[in-house]
């Protein structure tokens, strides 16, 4: 299993480069490394597997995190619908947004970043991925709140890119204007 030792931090050259796509189908290698990274995503919000194992909680991975630099992601959340979006994705693909923004009101947190980073991330409001799940199935996705705002934080991941990239320096805490305020 994933614990914290495994997930790299701030710093680390990998985080900073535009991961390889995946050939598919995915091999068993590949499909293992997503289920994993899924797997930490579950026990991370697990009250008694966390504590356990001291997993800081997160909805979102990306496989840059644990130092591997291929596009593969993983996202477990819920939303205020009480949807459940669960998924492990190859070479994920934002093929269309909004040009509406949005933002989380308590800004962003990365498990690969273990200080506060205070400041608005604006990110689009909506969003359409396309990937291939570990099951091997082509799927698009129509997506906003939340789930929205954290695969984008991912696919930022597989691209080299940090939350704290957007944020703007002169005035972290700036309204983001004509952006949606989100609150998790
Ligand atoms: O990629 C990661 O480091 C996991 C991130 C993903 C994320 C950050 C900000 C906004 C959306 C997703 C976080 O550690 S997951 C922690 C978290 C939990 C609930 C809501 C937001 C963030
Ligand atoms: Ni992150």
């Amino acid at each position: 299993m994933i614990t914290m030792k495994d997930i790299v931090l701030e710093g680390h050259p990998v985080l900073r480069e535009v991961a390889k796509e995946v050939i598919l189908p995915a091999s068993e290698e590949d499909v293992a490394i997503a289920k994993k990274m899924l797997e930490y995503l579950i026990n991370s919000q697990d009250p008694e597997i966390s504590a356990q194992y001291g997993l800081r909680p997160g909805i979102g991975l990306a496989a840059p995190q644990i130092n591997v630099s291929k596009r593969i992601i993983a996202v477990h959340l819920t939303d205020d619908k009480g949807t459940l979006y669960s998924y492990g994705l190859f070479n994920p693909k934002i093929i269309s947004h909004s040009v509406e923004k949005a933002y989380l009101s308590s800004g962003e947190g990365c498990l690969s970043v273990d200080r506060p980073v205070p400041g608005y991330v604006p990110r689009y409001s909506r969003i359409t991925v396309t990937g291939t799940t570990i099951e091997g199935e082509n799927i698009k996705l129509r997506l906003k709140g939340l789930p929205a705002i954290c695969f984008q934080h991912e696919i930022d991941h597989i691209n080299g890119i940090m939350f704290y990239d957007h944020i703007n320096n002169e005035d972290p805490l700036a309204p983001i204007p004509g952006a949606i305020e989100i609150t998790k």
